[in-house]
């Protein structure tokens, strides 16, 4: 799916900021700012601990400017299913909370005249959702009868629908832009852009979809053209080509222009390559090292609401780390941040939302929860999103499902997956499923990906804060990996660390601890080349599901929640800026 663009041909539309809002029909109508999570917006505690559909509604009016052009109602995300009603009748519905859907309203809604927009959004997760929830129902490890310490018997006293199986805070609402915008009504459907490099010069090959005859440019960062040709498909060569090479290089992008009768679209590429070779990962021919923090978008106010200022400043923090890296745990980001990404050379892990696919669970998950279809379809709808965005280096099928205790289902499903990412993603990148922590002689999914990634938190959750024997641990583990002979990225390690908190002794939750523990876990990593990357967990402190080992959220940030860098930080922007091998 394209991104929204303004241009000659097409144009954006504000939205209101502010829709009315109720949790029930029974509460009554109440202002909340859109996009924005809803949770957060209100001092009544229902609106954290609500589970169910919430309803939004607004009026707009189709400009009397868009008579005669195709007009188009897109929602970036809305989390996690959405309902969509436009003057009383359904319009459109979509399943999952991170990915942009779109409505033709060119015959519902006339120009000049005001219409009422209503959107239901349901935030309940289960075992067909993504990311998973827990239910009632499924037999859990651990006993039924609350007042032995089972936490899943205690959830399901409580009656709860919502059981997150993820640790972040299930925010929810219409968390990415609503946008208005109008096309010709003959228009560019779609742009897959694809290149080589020959030597000194480039290859780009465009392919377009639209209704309409089309012609496509190449042009230079300073527009001036390179190729041009008719039809929806162009080869072409760009003599003495600038990559896109990810920091401290230079990030130049071309654009395809592609016209479709009145229509043109904008799309930026860079011409860059991407390939696992034995043990590395090249980028453009060159070894690469991925190195920068895992991210959630998660500010105050706003939860998990796009916000163009939150996420330029983030990236800007990224840069001064000397970051070239981050991951979207653990979901497709908002398209900004590709863009961002795009300009600044910071290379994306790009993941689905699939996280905690059976973790926890006695049953067999690849058997009993109704996923594959489902997973395949987000799946095919990030790589349709993202496929043209040169930062995007690696799809992540998932974070930490359970690979250990159902080994041959767990291989055929995510099998099935990574066939399916290589089948669609037209450059053909690198895919890797995420490890959790588990005894990875039993797991033989990890190993089949073209890069392993695994999240490990010795000198944290095992071996804690013994960071001597938490080395031994995870050099025994790095002598098997080093033996599957592929690519290995350390996707996930950290300790929660509470600003302020010191102490002489490096001891857990103080800030000296967390700067030693990275120092400790480096100091493996640097010892083996078939490591090719670090990400530490993660960017900020960020709100998590209320528990005992939540305090005020996941504090393993290397920022507090506000961005304010904690000693570990300063450690890691020395690595990274100087010390770097
Ligand atoms: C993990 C998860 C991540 C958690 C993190 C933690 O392995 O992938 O979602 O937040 O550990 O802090 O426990």
């Amino acid at each position: 799916m394209l991104q929204v663009q303004s241009n000659a041909a097409r144009t954006v539309y504000a939205m209101p900021e502010v829709w009315d809002f109720r949790l029930t029909d029974a509460d009554a109508w109440r202002p909340v700012a859109v996009p924005a999570s809803y949770n957060d917006q209100s001092a009544d505690p229902r609106f954290r601990s609500f589970v169910g559909v919430a309803h939004y509604k607004t009026h707009f009016t189709v400009p009397a400017a868009a008579a005669g052009r195709r007009v188009v109602l897109r929602f970036g995300a809305v989390t996690h299913d959405a309902h969509v009603r436009l003057n009383g009748k359904p319009l459109c519905s979509h399943r999952g909370g991170f990915l942009p859907f779109e409505a033709d309203i060119t015959h519902l809604a006339a120009p000049g005249e005001t219409a009422l927009l209503e959107v239901d959004a349901d935030n309940r997760i289960g075992h067909d959702t993504l990311p998973v929830g827990n239910e009632g129902g499924v037999a859990f490890f651990g006993s039924d009868n609350p007042g032995i310490p089972s936490v899943e018997a205690g959830k399901r006293m409580q009656g709860r629908t919502n059981q997150p199986n993820f640790d972040f805070f299930n925010y929810a609402g219409i968390t990415r832009p609503v946008i208005l915008y109008t096309t010709p009504r003959e228009y560019v459907q779609d742009i897959a852009v694809v290149t080589e490099i020959d030597g000194t010069d480039g290859i780009v090959d465009v392919c377009a979809a639209g209704h309409g005859k089309i012609a496509i440019e190449i042009l230079d960062a300073t527009g001036a053209r390179v190729a041009s040709g008719e039809g929806a498909h162009l080869r072409a060569v760009i003599p003495d080509v600038k990559l896109w090479q990810p920091r401290p290089g230079t990030p130049y992008l071309y654009t395809a222009r592609v016209r479709c009768g009145d229509d043109v679209y904008d799309q930026t590429f860079g011409v860059r390559t991407v390939e696992v070779d034995g043990a590395r990962v090249l980028i453009n021919g060159k070894p690469f090292y991925f190195k920068g923090p895992n991210r959630h978008e998660d500010a105050p106010f706003i939860g998990r609401g796009h916000s163009a200022c939150v996420t330029v400043r983030d990236l800007d923090l990224l840069c001064w780390l000397g970051a070239n890296t981050v991951r979207t745990s653990h979901y497709p980001d908002s398209e900004l941040l590709y863009d961002l990404c795009d300009r600044l050379g910071i290379v994306v892990i790009d993941e689905t939302p699939a996280v905690g696919i059976g973790a926890g669970a006695s049953c067999n998950p690849y058997r009993a929860f109704p996923l594959a279809d489902y997973h395949a379809q987000v799946l095919a709808d990030m790589i349709a999103r993202d496929k043209n965005h040169p930062c995007v280096v690696l799809w992540s099928l998932g974070n930490e499902p359970d690979t250990e205790h159902f080994p041959d289902d767990a291989l055929a499903y995510w099998s099935a997956l990574y066939r399916r990412a290589h089948d669609l993603d037209p450059q053909n990148r690198p895919v890797t499923m995420v490890c959790c922590q588990n005894d990875y002689t039993k797991d033989i999914t990890t190993r089949t990906m073209d890069v392993v990634c695994i999240n490990r938190y010795y000198g944290w959750y095992n071996l804690s804060n013994d960071l001597e024997t938490a080395k031994r641990a995870f050099d025994i583990e790095l002598d098997f990996w080093e033996k599957i002979g592929k690519p290995l990225i350390l996707s996930e390690y950290g300790a929660d660390t509470l600003p302020g908190h010191h102490a002489a002794a490096p001891e857990m939750f103080t800030e000296e601890f967390q700067a030693a523990f990275y120092e400790a876990i480096n100091s493996c990593l640097d010892a083996r080349d078939f490591v090719v990357g670090e990400l530490p967990w993660c960017f900020a402190d960020f709100d998590a599901q209320p528990g005992p080992m939540r305090p005020g959220g996941n504090r393993k940030g290397l920022f507090t929640r506000d961005r304010r860098p904690k000693l570990a930080a300063h450690t890691l922007r020395r690595r990274w800026t100087f010390n770097m091998r």
